[in-house]
């Protein structure tokens, strides 16, 4: 064998081992997303907190801050993975940032556009969608504000009651509202629309309203706000004559439900009914339990899922999981809850996930989905899927991670489809294969 045709040989085999290191390595990143699908983690790799681990969590970024969770399960839940084949449908897009929707007919929604401050009726069965609803509230729509949620009386099929919230101007600055109002018989308008309540005090702001609304058994509405943001206003989450940073509890009149947990506090607001929140965007009740969920978002990172009981008080801005956006503690920079006397959340974020509106899938169409949550995601851009097992959170799926949209709210419809609707004014339908 002459010597040019040995180095010929040799660079043969260096070519073919470079191949086969490369098939490798994609074997390895199959194998590992194969691992991911597994619910099973054990806590030594938990505990591990090596790369390998870490891959197994559905969180693949870089935490921001150097905060550790109260409780393993607190934050990054392993990956899973949906197995029963699901169809994903845009069903309408072209329209406007879309904030708040509610099932009023089977297959229809009445659909809110914040910045347009309009009412729309978008039909999931053929996707058209009816022109703008007359009578909507004038909004003040700079920055976060607009026309926010909209949710249907319980007895609507009697009624025709559309309860929204949206952000007003008043005297002294913005409120978050929420105002009631008659679908006419041809649905072209909102008749006898009023204001039924206001979470003041006002204030010189446009952002963090809050704004979610939900009824509970008995026809009250649960409604979240926001702190509003500033350094100046956010100690207002922790005072309790003032309905900022609050879960509140009202009549369909905008009156404090009478049991709420603050009636005979003389010094606290009558409505109140959790506080020390920073910008609540989803609530919904775990149909397991319950219970009243809720996800609001943190600071750079520490957004929060938290379990609301009437008094409580989640801790906001004294404690929390995340950085000032300028990577500063907030305040002390304690992370720990429970141990300041405040309620843990049950999971957080870290990164920044930005989670909005949410639902619990209460529906067997999918029945590997059922009883989980469903959390759509502004920066993070995804919808998240929560696997709880009693009050813990113990996996996590990111879904529609290639669309590029902010997920903005989530409805579980009488169908069972799951819908997510967008800031790009898109509206997904995700249902059962075939159907
Ligand atoms: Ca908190």
């Amino acid at each position: 064998m002459t010597k040019i045709s040995w180095s010929k040989l040799m660079f043969s085999a260096m070519l073919m081992s470079v191949m086969t290191l490369a098939a490798c390595g994609n074997d390895d990143t199959a194998d590992e997303k194969s691992t991911d699908d597994s619910d099973a983690v054990t806590e030594e790799g938990v505990d591990e907190g090596t790369e390998e681990s870490a891959n197994k969590s559905a969180e693949t970024e870089p935490k921001v801050t150097e905060f550790e969770p109260a409780f393993p399960e607190q934050t990054r839940a392993p990956a899973i993975e949906t197995e029963t084949e699901f169809d994903t449908e845009v069903v309408v897009e072209g329209l406007g940032v879309s904030w708040g929707m509610a099932e009023f007919e089977p297959n229809r929604l009445l659909v809110t556009q914040r910045d347009a401050a309009e009412l729309l009726i978008v039909n999931l069965e053929d996707g058209s969608v009816s022109d703008p609803i007359e009578g909507t509230p004038e909004v003040n729509n700079e920055d976060q504000g607009g026309l926010l949620d909209v949710a249907v009386a319980p007895d609507f099929d009697d009624s025709q009651l559309v309860f929204m919230t949206f952000s007003q101007d008043i005297e002294g600055g913005t409120v978050t509202a929420v105002g009631k109002g008659v679908l006419s018989e041809d649905e072209a308008s909102l008749e006898d629309f009023e204001v039924i309540f206001q979470a003041t005090p006002a204030y010189e702001g446009t952002l963090h309203y809050g704004g979610r609304i939900i009824f509970d058994e008995e026809g009250n509405l649960f409604l979240t706000t926001g702190e509003r943001s500033d350094v100046e206003s956010r100690d207002r989450a922790q005072e309790l004559d003032a309905y900022l940073g609050k879960v509140i509890h009202i009549t369909q009149d905008g009156e404090p439900v009478e049991s709420n947990p603050f009636v005979e506090d003389e010094d606290a607001l009558d409505g109140i009914y959790s506080y020390g929140h920073r910008n609540i965007q989803g609530i919904d009740y775990n149909p397991e339990t319950g219970d009243l969920w809720i996800v609001e978002f943190g600071p750079q990172a520490g957004d929060e899922l938290n379990i609301i009981e009437p008094g409580n008080n989640y801790g906001w801005p004294i404690v929390s999981y995340g950085l000032e956006y300028s990577g500063e503690f907030v305040n002390e920079g304690i992370s720990e809850h429970e141990a300041q006397g405040f309620i843990e959340p049950r999971y957080y974020w870290d990164p920044t996930s930005a989670p909005s509106g949410m639902a619990f899938y209460d529906h067997d169409a999918i029945p590997e989905w059922e009883n989980n949550l469903f959390v759509g995601g502004l920066v993070s851009s995804y919808i998240a899927r929560i696997v709880i097992e009693g009050d813990m959170i113990v996996g996590e799926e990111r879904l529609l991670t290639d669309e590029g949209e902010r997920f903005r709210d989530i409805l579980v419809t009488e169908d069972g489809a799951l819908i997510a609707i967008t800031d790009g004014g898109k509206v997904y339908k995700l249902s059962a294969a075939g159907e």
